[in-house]
C-alpha cells in the first residue's frame, strides 16, 4: 500500500495557503493547516474545500497555532508527521509593516526560525526526511540595483518586512548547508487573484471598480501610481512552490512573469475594462505613502523554467480582467461571456440597465 503524503502549511487561510491546498489535495496529498485563534471566522478562502473532518472523506485538516508560538509549531509538526512543510504565514502587508515592525519580524522572521529548528530536531530525532519551502519575496531586492533581478542579484530590503524576509532566506539556505535539510527558498515576485487581500493595491483596485459600478463608492484613494511590479497568477505560483519540493536537491528560484507595469497601468487596463477612465475616479491619499518604496520589480524565471518546468500562464492584461470580473461577480453584477469562457469589455449603462431590469 503506498502512504498517503502529508502537508504542513502555515498561513493556509490566506491568498497562497488556498490554492496550494487545493492544488495538494488535487495530488492525493493530506493536508494540514495552521489557523489563527480569531473572535470571527477567518476561514472563508478554504471553506469551499473543508470536510468534516470525521468523515472518512476528509483530507484537510486544521489546527490552532501561530508562528510566533514555538511550542505550538513544534507540537504540530510531531502531531502531523509530514514530508512536506511549506511556510507561507506572514505579516505580509509592505506598509503595515513599517507601523508594526516588532510583530512583522517576529512573524516573518522569528517564525520562520522556529519552524526550521523544530524541523532540523525532529529530523534528527526520527530520522524522517521534512521537506521545507520558504515563501520569500521580491520586495528582498528593494532598491534597485540590476534589473531584471535573478537568483543571483544582491538584496537591499527597504522595510520592515523585507529585512525579516531576508532573514528567513538566509536562514533557510544556512540550514539546508548547516544540517542537510531539504529546505527551498523561492523569490516569489507580486501574484495576485480574485483571493488577493483586500488591501493590496490590484484587489483594491478591483474591488473598488465593482462598488464604482454598483454605484456604491465613487472615489477610490491611492498612494504612490509609479512603481512598477512584476505581476504574476497565485494559481500559477502555488504551482512552483510545489515543483521545488519534487526536485532531487534543494534550491532557490525566481518565480516571475518577466514583465513589468505600473500602478497606473494596473489602473488603466482595470478601468478600460468597464469602459471607464481611471483618472476620473482615482484621488490621492499620502496615507498610503511608504516610509521608502520600491520603485521598480521585474525578475527573470529563466531557472524556474529550465529546471522546474515552470510557465506563467496567463497575461497581465488577462489577469487584470479576470480579477475585475470577479470583483463584478462577487457583488452581484452580470458579466457576460463569449463561448471560451472570457468576458467581454463590459459596458457600464448596460450593466447598470441589466441590474435595474
Ligand atoms: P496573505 O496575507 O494572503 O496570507 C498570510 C497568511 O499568513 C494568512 O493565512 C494569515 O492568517 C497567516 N498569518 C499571519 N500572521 C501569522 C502568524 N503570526 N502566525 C501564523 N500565521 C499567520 O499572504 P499571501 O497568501 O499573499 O502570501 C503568502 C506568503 O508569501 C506570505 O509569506 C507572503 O509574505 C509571501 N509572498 C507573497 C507574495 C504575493 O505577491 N502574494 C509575493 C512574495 C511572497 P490570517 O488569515 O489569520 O490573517
Ligand atoms: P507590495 O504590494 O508592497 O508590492 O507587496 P502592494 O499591492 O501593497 O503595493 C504595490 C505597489 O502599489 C503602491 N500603492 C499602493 N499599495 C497599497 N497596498 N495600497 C494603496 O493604496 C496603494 N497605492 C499605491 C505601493 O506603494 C506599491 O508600490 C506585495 C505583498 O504581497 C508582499 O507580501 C509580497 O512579498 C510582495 O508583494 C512581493
Amino acid at each position: 500500500m503506498t502512504q498517503v503524503k502529508r502537508a504542513l502549511i502555515t498561513g493556509i487561510t490566506g491568498q497562497d495557503g488556498s490554492y496550494l491546498s487545493e492544488l495538494l489535495l488535487e495530488k492525493g496529498y493530506e493536508v494540514h493547516g495552521i489557523i489563527r485563534r480569531t473572535s470571527t471566522f477567518n476561514t472563508d478562502r478554504i471553506d469551499h474545500i473543508y470536510v468534516d473532518p470525521h468523515s472518512e472523506d476528509a483530507k484537510l485538516f486544521l489546527h490552532y497555532g501561530d508562528l510566533t508560538d514555538g511550542t505550538m509549531m513544534r507540537r504540530i509538526l510531531e502531531q502531523v508527521q509530514p514530508a512536506e512543510v511549506y511556510n507561507l504565514g506572514a505579516q505580509s502587508h509592505v506598509r503595515v509593516s513599517f507601523d508594526s515592525p516588532e510583530y512583522t519580524v517576529d512573524s516573518v522572521a522569528m517564525g520562520a526560525l522556529r519552524l526550521l529548528e523544530a524541523i532540523r530536531d525532529y529530523q534528527q530525532r526520527t530520522g524522517l526526511e521534512v521537506r521545507y519551502y520558504q515563501a520569500g519575496s521580491s520586495e528582498m531586492y528593494g532598491k534597485v540595483q540590476d534589473v531584471p533581478q535573478k537568483e543571483t542579484t544582491p538584496f537591499y530590503p527597504r522595510s520592515p518586512y523585507a529585512c525579516a524576509k531576508v532573514y528567513a532566506h538566509w536562514q533557510t539556505l544556512n540550514y539546508r548547508e548547516s544540517y542537510n535539510l531539504f529546505a527551498c527558498n523561492g523569490i516569489l515576485f507580486n501574484h495576485e487573484s480574485p483571493r488577493r487581500g483586500e488591501t493590496f493595491v490590484t484587489r483594491k483596485i478591483t474591488r473598488a471598480i465593482a462598488r464604482i459600478v454598483a454605484g456604491k463608492q465613487d472615489k477610490l484613494y491611492l498612494g504612490n501610481l509609479d512603481s512598477k511590479r512584476d505581476w504574476g497568477y497565485a494559481k500559477d505560483y502555488v504551482k512552483a512552490m510545489w515543483l521545488m519540493l519534487q526536485q532531487d536537491q534543494p534550491d532557490d528560484y525566481v518565480i516571475a512573469t518577466g514583465e513589468t507595469h505600473s500602478v497606473k497601468e494596473f489602473l488603466e487596463v482595470a478601468f478600460a475594462h468597464v469602459n471607464l477612465n481611471w483618472e476620473d475616479y482615482v484621488a490621492f491619499d499620502p496615507r498610503y505613502l511608504r516610509p521608502a518604496e520600491v520603485d521598480l520589480l521585474i525578475g527573470d524565471p529563466s531557472k524556474a523554467k529550465t529546471k522546474l518546468g515552470w510557465e506563467p500562464s496567463i497575461t497581465f492584461e488577462g489577469l487584470t480582467k479576470l480579477m475585475v470580473e470577479a470583483d463584478l461577480e462577487a457583488i452581484g453584477l452580470p458579466v457576460k461571456r463569449n463561448e471560451n469562457g472570457n468576458g467581454n469589455h463590459i459596458d457600464i449603462a448596460t450593466i447598470r440597465r441589466d441590474v435595474a431590469g
